[in-house]
């Protein structure tokens, strides 16, 4: 089983590295953000806190995303392997996700981190809130607000993997073919 956890800041292109991952690979995808989202349009109870926190750009609590992984993962116990996306963005989820593995005797195998300028960051998110229909792309102050989150919650897990040694960093910056094929190399390694 390859377990992966793709890591970044808000609009570092964390989603659309998975879904060639998922391509190429064969494994789950597990995104919070499109789980998340899929609650909002489903208008369920969770949908609808979670879109009030979504839309400020601050981040929904831990207890709420670790048990949907938690959920997703007992609906898929032949999968080779997952590709988490955009969890754990909190250290609590990063040891519960470890606690949620070991029962599956299926640690993470790493996690790569997509390294991308802040002003890249803020350029691409206003560019797809043009047509993304999603509210947390289209305001600039949002944006920075979910960058903050990132910076102050989220940016600390790296360091988390990083003491079990299994942290990879690579160049965001770039095309996304360029960038698949950094992600490629260091799956090899995995792999073999
Ligand atoms: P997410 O859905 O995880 O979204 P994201 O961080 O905005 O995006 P991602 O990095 O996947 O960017 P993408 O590939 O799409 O989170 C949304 C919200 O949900 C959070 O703010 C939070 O409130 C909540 N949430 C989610 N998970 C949570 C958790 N675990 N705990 C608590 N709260 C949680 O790329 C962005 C854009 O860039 C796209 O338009 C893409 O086409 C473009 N792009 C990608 N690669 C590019 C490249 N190389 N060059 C140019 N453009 C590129």
């Amino acid at each position: 089983m390859l377990n992966l956890v793709l890591f970044g800041p808000p609009g570092a292109g964390k989603g659309t590295q998975s879904q060639k991952l998922i391509e190429k690979y064969g494994l789950i995808h597990l995104s919070t953000g499109d789980l998340l989202r899929s609650e909002i349009t489903q208008g369920t109870p969770l949908g609808l806190e979670a879109k009030k926190l979504m839309d400020q750009g601050v981040l929904v609590p831990d207890e709420v995303v670790i048990g949907m992984i938690s959920t997703k993962l007992d609906a898929n116990k032949d999968a080779k392997g997952f590709i988490f996306d955009g969890f754990p963005r909190t250290v609590a989820q990063a040891e519960a996700l470890d606690s949620l593995l070991e029962a599956k005797k299926a640690p993470i195998a790493g996690m790569i981190a997509l390294e991308v300028t802040d002003a890249e960051l803020e350029h691409r998110l206003l560019l797809r809130g043009k047509d993304s229909g999603r509210p947390d792309d289209a305001n600039p102050e949002v944006i920075r607000k979910r960058v903050k989150e990132y910076n102050d919650k989220t940016a600390p897990v790296a360091g988390y993997y990083k003491s079990q040694h299994k942290f990879n960093s690579i160049n965001g910056m770039g095309t996304i073919e360029e960038i698949f094929h950094s992600i490629e190399e260091i799956i090899k390694g995995y792999l073999q």
